[in-house]
């Protein structure tokens, strides 16, 4: 028996805690310098800590977001006044989390494909983020839909990854946020889509199975299963939610604790959209709590309006809660339209 199972299901239970959802912002250096440009905001180490500040400091955010998943670089990094994001994060009733996936490399010998990286000295450094205050952990693999792929190499290459790093997450404290993603680039239907997403799910509960992790011990973050977004046909909310529940329903054991989506690329109002139409449709029939754990489709337009300047930092910090209160209401079931129609409050 794992020392660490019953303290595993309560930090899993509060992730996904009705009307709370997970705030991704767990961007490696690359992709936050790429997000910093296309804002015009500089790309430097104190620029990055100023964004992550702006997000972890946003009045009531813990109303809407039960954790946050942070990057090597950020949860070692503290606010302007010298308290520690981490910390921050805990005192407003937020836990931390991290990302220790190393990121998507080529698949040998599968072009096109990549496997994440990261389980050499994961053991280790799942300790030191345990005793910094981390309770949860994050893995992304990455399955892209085109000719001839996804490849059975690579999605079981990429399960197999998730699988041991889940379990070595459970051994060291942190619940597991397995994340395999199929990607929307592409010009694919949603019922290829649909296809890709039931084999991957498939392979990696095997896998998890196989490697012994506890299902009501991690959160699963699966993709929505959408049209590509090349692809001419594109989808009504009802038909999305449809198909995500029904491929979920059909892959998912029903003792993992809750599914909270990535959003993909989606734009912001869709994503919660998608998210309030499943839990409107299908609350009562499903076993897990359905949320959200989205990055761009929370942290857009707080980023767009910051431009990397303090003056913006208020109202950044009003858009930004307005999305987590979106999301926050989607999870229930209680999202409407209208709710766009706010203002967001400075
Ligand atoms: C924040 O973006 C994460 C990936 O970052 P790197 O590519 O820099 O490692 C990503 O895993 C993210 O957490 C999820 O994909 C959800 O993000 P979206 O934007 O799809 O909701």
């Amino acid at each position: 028996m794992n020392k660490y199972a019953d303290e595993l299901r309560k930090t899993a239970k509060a992730m996904v805690a009705p009307g709370k959802g997970i705030l991704a912002m767990d961007e490696s250096n690359g992709t936050c310098n790429k997000r910093l440009a296309s804002v015009g905001a500089e790309q430097t180490e104190e620029k990055r800590r100023q964004y992550r500040e702006l997000i972890i400091t946003t009045p009531e955010l813990g109303d809407s977001i039960s954790g946050a998943i942070l990057y090597d670089e950020t949860i070692r990094q503290s606010t302007a006044d010298g308290q520690l994001f981490r910390e921050a994060l805990q005192q407003k009733g937020m836990i931390p989390g991290i990302k220790v996936d190393t990121g998507a490399k080529d698949l040998a010998g599968h072009p096109n494909e990549k496997v994440t990286e990261g389980l050499d000295g994961l053991r280790d450094r799942i300790a030191e983020y345990y005793q910094m205050g981390a309770r949860f952990a994050k893995w992304r693999a990455v399955i892209t839909i085109g000719d001839g792929i996804p490849s059975r190499a690579c999605i079981e290459a990429n399960a197999h990854a998730l699988a041991r790093y889940a379990a070595l997450c459970q051994e060291g404290g942190l619940v597991p946020i397995v994340e395999p993603e199929v990607m929307m680039d592409g010009d694919h239907t949603i019922e290829r889509c649909y296809e890709v997403t039931s084999e991957t799910l498939r392979t990696v509960f095997d896998q998890l199975a196989t490697q012994g992790v506890e299902f009501d011990q991690m959160i699963l973050k699966p993709n929505m299963v959408l049209p590509g977004k090349g692809c001419s046909q594109q989808a009504s909310v009802d038909q999305v939610a449809d198909m995500t529940m029904r491929c979920l329903m059909n892959n998912v054991p029903a003792a993992v604790t809750g599914v909270a989506f990535l959003s993909g690329g989606q734009d912001e109002q869709s994503a919660s959209a998608h998210l309030n139409a499943m839990n409107v449709k299908y609350g009562d029939m499903i076993p897990w709590e359905v949320t959200f754990s989205y990055a761009r489709a929370i942290q857009g337009p707080a980023l767009d309006n910051w431009q990397g300047k303090q003056s913006n930092v208020e109202k950044s910090q009003a858009l930004l809660a307005h999305r987590a209160k979106c999301n926050s209401a989607a999870h229930k079931g209680e999202y409407s339209p209208e709710m766009e129609k706010q203002p967001a409050m400075v």
